[in-house]
This record gives structure tokens, C-alpha cells and sequence, in this order.
């Protein structure tokens, strides 16, 4: 594939299939900065003395790692001041991030968790960063939480990194799904994949199957039926992988299939689910149907629910479109 980078595909997008506005090629193009820094960070590792808990907690009550609270401020510092946002909300702040009155204000929205998996981190083992872009709804000059609570049908784009053995950028705009890795000598994103297609059907699930106990009766069912391989009732054997780093799993499976289940448990009533909703679960289902895939609560397709809250948690089942079919079966004949 001829050396094409970010920049070079952006403008691409922009001029010959006018579908990026320069505004949008603008924020993406910050944010990739944002990712590079974070990228950098993130593999100084212990030299950098940035392992370990902040000593904060966030709004989902959970304790800060050092570099939730440094990655949250680089995409922050980063892209306040560019002119193309009207407002960020992250996973490690409470409510919207207001543009500063001293800068330009823009027309979209930036939500993002500056780093997934930072249980991970202390462990050296892949993390991420994913975002979402939204319109600001038309004439609202101070966006509130409310102008966020957008169904996933409505973002302009989403995108991840995994900052594993390299750093990739997963990233669509509706039209597709692209990856690009990073060329640390040159300092720039190079496309590396153009049009990623998910397989239809897997062997290969991932799920944290400690919490089985807790599942509702369909995924129990589903689990089990994998778990009975060939001479059970899906007639093959399955395998199994869990990162616990969403951005890893899911990269897996946009490379080579899949299904990932974070599914509805009982552990605790007032959460439907550990993932959230608004900056994990709809960027990355926009990626995986956009890749051909299906995701899906069991219940509902992932991009349909309207939102009610910013750090709403739902189930997450993707991938693999035939096999989300076969779980969002179960999950209907169960409610018969
Ligand atoms: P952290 O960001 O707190 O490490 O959580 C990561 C995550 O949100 C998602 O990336 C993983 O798929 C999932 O949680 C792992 O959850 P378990 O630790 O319960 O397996």
C-alpha cells in the first residue's frame, strides 16, 4: 500500500468525497496529536513515575490512575483552544469540560476515556484511548450534559488507540473503518488498514467469565453452549481471550472476528453494566457496524438507545454479526 498518512486521508476525505469538514479534520487531527502524546507517556512506563493511583477517585467512584487523570488533561489541553469544539466530556470528569471565553467555540461535541484499561497500566499490558464526536445541537452556546444525550446514530465520527507492541489508530467517519499505526521516526499516523471487515461468524469469544454467576439466564445459556464445543449444540469448538482493555479486544476482533460480552449482571442492581455508554459503547459500536459487525445490548441495538444520563452504563455485546444475532435470540426467546 502506497505511504498515505493521516493528514494525507483526511484531505482526501475532505476535498474528493466531501466528507470531512475542515472544522472535523481539524479536531481529529488534534485529537491524533493528543494520542501521540498519550502514546509517548504511556511508554515511559515506571521511568516516568507515573504508575500507580492518583489518589483521587473519578465520578463513576472509581481511584484515578496517575495517567487517567495526565491523559485526560493532554486531550483537554489539546483541544480547548483550536476552535472546533463547543464542548468535551470525559469519563474522568463529573460534568461537560466548557471552552474557555479567551477561544473560539466550534459546532461539535468531544467525549472520550483519555485511558481504558488503566488497571492495566501497572501490569504493562495494552491500553487505549476512545472518543466520540457529536454536532452541538444548533444554538445551544453553553452545552449542558443535555447536549450531549445524543443517540450513538447521531456521532460524526469515533475512534480508538491501543497503545500495545505499537500504537494504532482506529478511526470512522461513516464510511468505513480505517487503521493507522504510528510511525514514531517520522511522528505521524500511516494508513495501515482501509476498510476493515469483521467475519461474519467466530470461534473466539471474550467475556470475564468470573462474573457468570451474576448473568442473566441467555448469556449463561450462550456461555454454556461455547463452552460445549463440538458436540454441543453450535457444533464447534470455541476460544477464549479477555484483556480486560476494551480497545484490545475489540482491535482483536476488528482483526480477525470475534465476540466481546460485557453483558447485564446482578452484582449491582443500580448498574446494568460496567461499560459506559456514552464514550466506550457507542464509539465503539459505530466502529463494529461500520466493519460490517452487530452490537447490541441483548436487548436493543447499541446506537438506538437515547441517552438519559452522561455516564450511563449499558451491556455490551459485539462483533461477529451472527453470533450478536444468536445471543440477542436467546435473549428474546428467554422474554417470551
Ligand atoms: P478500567 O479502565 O477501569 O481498567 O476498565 C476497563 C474496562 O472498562 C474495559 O476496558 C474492559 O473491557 C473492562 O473494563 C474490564 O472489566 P473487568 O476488570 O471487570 O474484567
Amino acid at each position: 500500500m502506497k505511504r498515505i498518512t493521516l493528514t494525507r486521508f483526511l484531505i482526501d476525505e475532505q476535498y474528493n468525497r466531501k466528507a470531512v469538514p475542515a472544522d472535523l479534520r481539524l479536531l481529529i487531527e488534534v485529537v491524533s496529536r493528543s494520542i501521540k502524546a498519550i502514546s509517548t507517556t504511556v511508554g515511559k512506563g515506571a521511568l516516568a513515575g507515573i504508575l500507580g493511583d492518583a489518589g483521587s477517585g473519578n465520578i463513576q467512584g472509581e481511584a484515578q490512575k496517575k495517567l487517567d487523570v495526565i491523559a485526560n488533561e493532554i486531550l483537554l489541553e489539546a483541544n480547548e483552544w483550536g476552535g472546533h469544539l463547543a464542548a468535551m466530556a470525559s469519563e474522568e470528569m463529573e460534568g461537560p469540560h466548557a471552552i474557555p471565553h479567551r477561544f473560539p467555540k466550534g459546532e461539535y461535541l468531544l467525549l472520550f476515556d483519555p485511558l481504558d484499561g488503566s488497571s492495566n497500566i501497572d501490569v504493562n499490558t495494552s491500553v487505549g484511548t476512545i472518543f466520540s464526536v457529536l454536532r452541538c445541537p444548533e444554538g445551544v452556546n453553553k452545552p449542558t450534559e443535555a447536549a450531549f444525550l445524543q443517540p450513538g446514530t447521531a456521532q460524526v465520527c469515533a475512534g480508538f488507540a491501543v497503545y500495545g507492541p505499537s500504537t494504532v489508530l482506529v478511526l470512522t467517519l461513516g464510511a468505513g473503518v480505517h487503521t493507522f499505526t504510528l510511525d514514531r521516526e517520522q511522528g505521524g499516523f500511516v494508513l495501515t488498514q482501509q476498510h476493515v471487515k469483521i467475519p461474519a461468524d467466530t470461534q473466539e469469544f471474550a467475556i470475564n467469565m468470573s462474573n457468570m454467576r451474576h448473568w442473566e439466564p441467555p448469556m449463561k445459556r450462550y456461555v454454556e453452549e461455547m463452552l460445549a464445543g463440538k458436540t454441543g449444540p453450535l457444533g464447534r469448538d470455541y476460544n477464549m481471550r479477555w484483556i480486560a482493555s476494551m480497545v484490545a479486544d475489540v482491535f482483536r476482533i476488528l482483526t480477525r472476528g470475534g465476540i466481546f460480552m460485557y453483558p447485564r449482571d446482578n452484582k449491582d442492581p443500580s448498574k446494568p453494566g460496567r461499560l459506559r455508554l456514552m464514550y466506550e459503547a457507542n464509539p465503539m459500536a459505530m466502529i463494529i457496524e461500520q466493519a460490517g459487525g452487530a452490537a447490541s445490548t441483548g436487548r436493543e441495538r447499541i446506537l438506538d438507545i437515547v441517552p438519559t444520563a452522561l455516564h450511563q452504563r449499558v451491556p455490551v455485546i459485539l462483533g461477529s454479526k451472527n453470533e450478536v444475532e444468536r445471543v440477542v435470540g436467546y435473549h428474546q426467546a428467554a422474554s417470551e
